[in-house]
């Protein structure tokens, strides 16, 4: 169990990677705003940045950085307005030395995906804990209700252990900010994200799930220090 000073000291990791990232911000981007406790803090600093001047649009991947980048006065608009980005920051529950992430913890990796996939260079910020030699956290599938039993199944035959996502605060399950439920997939330690990734997206009913094959760069921060590790490029 994590002690007071690990949780202090794993917040201010947060707040280091995000506030950094917010630094790649210039005048006249459209940028992709993630979801979760870590980039919140670059919405945070680029909510700043705003107030004393910094001429941007963000687009949300949640109703939680809605409503974050709201109460930051950070202006919004669409990837129907603006389907390019300059650049999209976000989060990661895992993060493997080739730059291949899991994401949805939060339940938004849809939405994440749709908007890292459209921007010109996604950067993913995140705390030390984050990163891992192979990629061994449940995969969060994002699956329509009518199809989840089928899910599950294919799940299973796939050699993942499936799980219902429960709400909390709620009598049952998880539903996205896209009306759907959430399976958590367990496969163990994964030894070919890009075939699981294909695999999981063939399964019908399936809208999203949390692998991310192609992040640009990761900032993590570490024991005081900022480190950026940028993709090689070759794949
Ligand atoms: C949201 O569904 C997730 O993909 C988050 O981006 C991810 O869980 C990271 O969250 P934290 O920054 O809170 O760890």
């Amino acid at each position: 169990m994590a002690t007071d000073r690990s949780v202090q000291s794993n917040v201010e990791q947060k707040r280091a990677a995000g506030e950094h990232a917010a630094g790649y911000v210039s005048d006249g981007m459209v940028v992709g705003l993630g979801t979760g406790s870590t980039v919140a803090w670059s919405i945070r600093a680029i909510g700043k940045k705003v107030s004393e001047g910094l001429d941007i649009l963000g687009i949300t991947t949640s109703y939680q950085a809605e409503a974050l980048a709201i109460e930051c006065r950070v202006p919004l608009t669409s990837l129907a307005e603006h389907p390019i980005p300059d650049l999209a920051i976000d989060g990661a529950d895992q993060i493997d030395r080739d730059l291949k992430a899991i994401k949805g913890g939060g339940a938004a990796h849809t939405r994440e995906k749709v908007v890292a996939s459209s921007a010109k260079r996604f950067v993913i910020v995140a705390d030390a804990g984050k990163s891992v030699d192979r990629l061994n956290a449940p995969v969060p599938v994002e699956v329509l209700p009518f199809a989840f039993r089928l899910a599950e199944r294919r799940i299973i035959e796939l050699g993942g252990c499936p799980t219902l996502r429960q709400a909390r605060m709620k009598d049952g399950p998880v539903i996205t900010d896209n009306g759907n439920f959430v399976i958590d997939a367990d496969f163990g330690p994964i030894a070919d994200p890009s075939g699981l990734s294909e695999s999981l997206n063939a399964i019908p009913g399936v809208v999203e799930h949390g692998i991310f094959l192609k992040v640009d760069e990761l900032v993590v921060a570490q024991d005081g220090a900022v480190n950026v590790i940028t993709a090689r490029g070759d794949d």
